[in-house]
């Protein structure tokens, strides 16, 4: 059995527990549950607030765990990040009043800053030689230049909305950040197995999501540079239509090439192109 921590409620609930499903594996009952143990995979699942997770890790209260990397880095505890999931996605930034006439990072010599990420923030400036005080507060964050508690701020950002709103602008990235797998160091023989066969999962899902599969008739004298402009697992797969003379060609796209491969299809003359989302890749 391994044991995962994942955030009880928040923003990386939701896709944390997406992606286990995804995975094929049965959560019951989760809403409300401090823990669940799967019924069809050696995996015991325990919901806990997302800052507690690195040390729960780190304890081996829990064998992995799924958190931001900002929560990993801010609290510094010794985990081994095994994955990076994709999803969660923010910055933590530095932000000033929009009339603060901003040039860099040595602007804020002697400055108050609010976070709730101090010691990102203390490496941050030391590493830029810059010395200011930092106010650690724990929440809403983005109020406190409002309210003449600091002259700046050091918080997430995904839109940049809630900085907007409180007049604020982004002027620094202090970090990019996403949700990642994290294992205590040590794992046992028989948990690092479970933890493979999981991370063989988890890769499968996060390859599919990234492609697509493509089918489209294409007229046989056309094959040849339909077939080139494709890239497939190996090569495509072409079969005959019941209409003589043309094709069906069914291959996979990644998403980043997949309009500019799209249109040059069309170019070529294939017909009738039909776009699939794939569950799993396995390759
Ligand atoms: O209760 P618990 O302690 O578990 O949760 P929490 O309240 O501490 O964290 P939660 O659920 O808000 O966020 C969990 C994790 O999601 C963070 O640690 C990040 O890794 C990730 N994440 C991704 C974000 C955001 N995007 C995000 N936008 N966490 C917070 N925000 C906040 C930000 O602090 C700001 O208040 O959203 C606001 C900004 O959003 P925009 O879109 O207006 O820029
Ligand atoms: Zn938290």
């Amino acid at each position: 059995m391994l044991r995962i921590a994942v955030q009880k409620s928040g923003r990386l609930y939701e896709d944390s527990v997406q992606l286990l499903k995804e995975c094929g594996i049965d959560l019951r009952n989760v809403k409300d549950r401090l823990r669940t143990v799967s019924e069809n995979f050696p995996l015991e699942v325990f919901f806990l607030r997302d800052d507690d997770i690195p040390e729960y890790v780190e304890d081996g209260v829990a064998d992995i765990g799924i958190v931001g990397q900002n929560v990993l880095l801010e609290k510094g505890r010794k985990v081994i990040t095994v994955e990076s999931l994709g999803f969660g996605k923010c910055r933590l930034s530095i932000a000033v009043p929009k009339t603060f006439d901003y040039t860099g990072i040595k602007d804020l010599e002697g400055k108050r800053i609010a976070t709730s990420y101090p010691a990102l923030v203390k490496s941050y400036l030391s590493d830029n030689q810059v010395n200011a005080s930092i106010h650690e507060i724990s929440g809403s964050v983005e109020i406190a230049p409002g309210i003449g508690l600091s002259d700046a701020v050091a918080d997430l950002v995904s839109s940049g909305g809630t900085l907007f709103m409180n007049g604020l602008k982004e002027v620094d990235i202090i970090l990019e950040s996403q949700a990642v797998m994290v294992a205590k160091p040590g794992l046992t023989p028989a948990q690092q197995s479970i933890l493979d066969k999981l991370l063989f999962r988890i890769r499968a899902v996060k390859k599919a999501k990234k492609t697509k599969y493509v089918l489209l008739n294409a007229p046989n004298d056309q094959l040849e540079k339909i077939i080139a402009i494709l890239p497939g697992m190996r090569s495509p797969t072409v079969l005959p239509l019941a209409q003589s003379g043309w094709s069906s060609v069914h291959s996979v796209l990644s998403e980043d090439e997949f309009w500019d491969r799209i249109e040059r299809l069309k170019d070529a003359g294939a017909e009738g192109i039909l776009v699939v989302p794939i569950e799993k890749m396995i390759i």
